[in-house]
């Protein structure tokens, strides 16, 4: 019998977190949950912001599974909290 081996590495599958865009939740507040959850810089956060506010949807990073679903989580509770309704969802990349 021939054994043999496989290859060892095996990439994990990895998720998108998203923002999504309304018409209500201040992009003061965005920016500001860029900044504290995904350690983005002022500038970046800025033009995610943007991206999401002009394109309806954008990217804040990219995780493995429980990472995402533990920013999506913290993003909406955040949200929650304050009263606004802005939405955090994954996906499978
Ligand atoms: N559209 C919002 C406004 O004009 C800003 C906004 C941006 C809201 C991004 C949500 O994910 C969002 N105040």
């Amino acid at each position: 019998m021939i054994a043999r081996t496989k290859p060892q590495t095996k990439r994990p599958n990895l998720y998108r977190v998203l923002l999504l865009n309304d018409d209500y939740t201040p992009m003061e507040f965005v920016i500001h949950v860029l900044e504290r959850f995904f350690n983005k810089d002022r500038e970046e956060a800025n033009t995610i912001m943007l991206h999401v506010h002009n394109h309806g949807v954008g990217e804040c990073g990219v995780f493995t599974y429980e990472v995402a679903e533990t920013k999506v989580t913290q993003v909406m509770d955040f949200a929650r909290k304050h009263q606004h309704p802005l939405q955090c969802v994954m996906e499978k990349k």
